[in-house]
């Protein structure tokens, strides 16, 4: 059981600078009261979620929704509050130019605005500390015939090499897939299989992110985590729970037995450990629901799944699989997933002098009070969905 609160205590787990905005969908968005107005208020947010899970100690940030005048002090100010910059996420889809795309677009004067904003993204993460480029392109096609989808994948490796050139040791490009949405009838990086082919081409830094709203119903996600650990080439998750689409909900909501499954690929290869290079970081927005306990519950979920993956008795597994018996295998499985945990992460907690229960502390520490007195005229997160 030591080893188990161990690995445990190691886990971190990376917070979006977007959840702690207001949020909603295209039909409407809910204000609501002590909502961060700025990239500093965000990061206070997100180092009051660390300061009661113990284990998010990073927070992500979007450019340009988090855009501000001086990096290294914003860097300082989370520093100050016992947190750090994650990954730096490129926006290339917002501004009126990208209507056709981005870094795919066959007007080149587009394309070069495009690769100049990821380039600045770079120059962010060296002011800031930050390891990640983390890379989503909203570009696509609504129509077949639309555009050449040959010439697409040409542009977007040419944007993606240049980039990649201007990376500082250490750093690293994290390129994200997209079923669909905003386009369509395609994507340019619909699947994990061409954000793999491109990374492969870029380079060892460069590395897929699994954004776990961002694939077909029924999808096997932990058979991507599988072949993506294999081949080194798992970078990152964008953690979030969907029951239709992209849907952007509290990870674990929809299938807390998936986000274990996950897990149990990532326990497997030995990769839960900082050191194996994976961020885990959550990609969510909370539409109707008080924002920080969102958070904070989330974390608390990754954090479940991480629990039960490390339950499985491995010895137990891998015996029951050599003989071929297929019951007792998946048996082993779903004594871990069915145990539960709570009392084993409550005792961690205790043991590194948090609150056994960090939604109940984060209520009763007035925080959410004072912040909804401080703070007038919250930011939207960005967009609308
Ligand atoms: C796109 C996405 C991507 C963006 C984020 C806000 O759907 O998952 O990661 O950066 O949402
Ligand atoms: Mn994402
Ligand atoms: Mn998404």
């Amino acid at each position: 059981m030591s080893e188990i609160k161990a690995a445990l205590a190691e886990q971190r787990i990376e917070t979006p600078s977007w959840g702690y905005g207001n949020s909603g969908t295209r039909f409407r968005v809910f204000p609501q009261p002590g909502v961060p107005r700025d990239p500093w208020e965000k990061i206070d947010d997100a180092a009051t979620v660390h300061r009661f899970t113990g284990v998010a100690p990073t927070v992500s940030l979007h450019i340009p929704w988090d855009a501000v005048d001086d990096y290294a002090a914003l860097a300082r100010h989370a520093e100050d509050r016992g947190v750090a910059i994650g990954a730096i996420n490129a926006n290339v889809f917002q501004d009126e130019a990208y209507k056709l795309g981005s870094v795919a677009n066959p007007d080149p004067g587009v394309r070069r605005k495009a690769v100049d904003h990821l380039l600045d993204c770079v120059e962010i993460m060296d002011r800031t500390g930050s390891r990640d480029l983390k890379l989503w392109f909203a570009d696509g096609l609504n129509y077949p015939g639309q555009d050449d989808l040959r010439a697409r994948q040409d542009r977007l490796a040419e944007a993606l090499a240049e980039t990649y050139a201007r990376l500082g040791e250490g750093q690293r490009l994290l390129l994200e897939y997209k079923l669909f949405e905003p386009a369509f009838y395609t994507t340019d990086v619909p699947d994990w299989g061409t954000a793999f082919a491109h990374c492969l081409d870029l380079g060892p830094r460069a590395q897929v992110v699994i954004d776990t709203g961002h694939h077909a119903p029924g999808t096997n996600i932990e058979f991507i985590v599988a072949f993506l650990l294999r081949a080194g080439r798992l970078g990152a998750f964008d953690f979030n729970s969907r029951f239709y689409a992209d849907d952007d909900l509290m990870v674990g909501a929809a299938d807390p037995f998936q986000l274990f499954r996950i897990m149990h690929e990532i326990v497997r290869a030995d990769a839960l450990t900082p050191a194996a290079g994976i961020a885990f970081m959550l990609d969510q927005c909370h539409n109707i629901e008080p924002k920080i306990p969102a958070v904070i519950r989330s974390v608390l979920n990754v954090q479940e799944a991480t629990a039960k993956a490390l339950l499985v008795d491995a010895a137990a597994l891998a015996k029951a699989q050599q003989e071929g018996d297929v019951l007792g295998a998946n048996a082993v499985l779903m004594d871990a997933y069915n145990t539960d945990v709570r009392p084993l992460l409550a005792e961690l907690r205790a043991d590194q002098g948090l609150d056994p229960d960090p939604v109940a502390a984060f209520h009763r520490c007035g925080y959410a009070a004072r912040v909804a007195a401080e703070r007038v005229g919250g930011e939207q997160a960005g967009w609308g969905a």
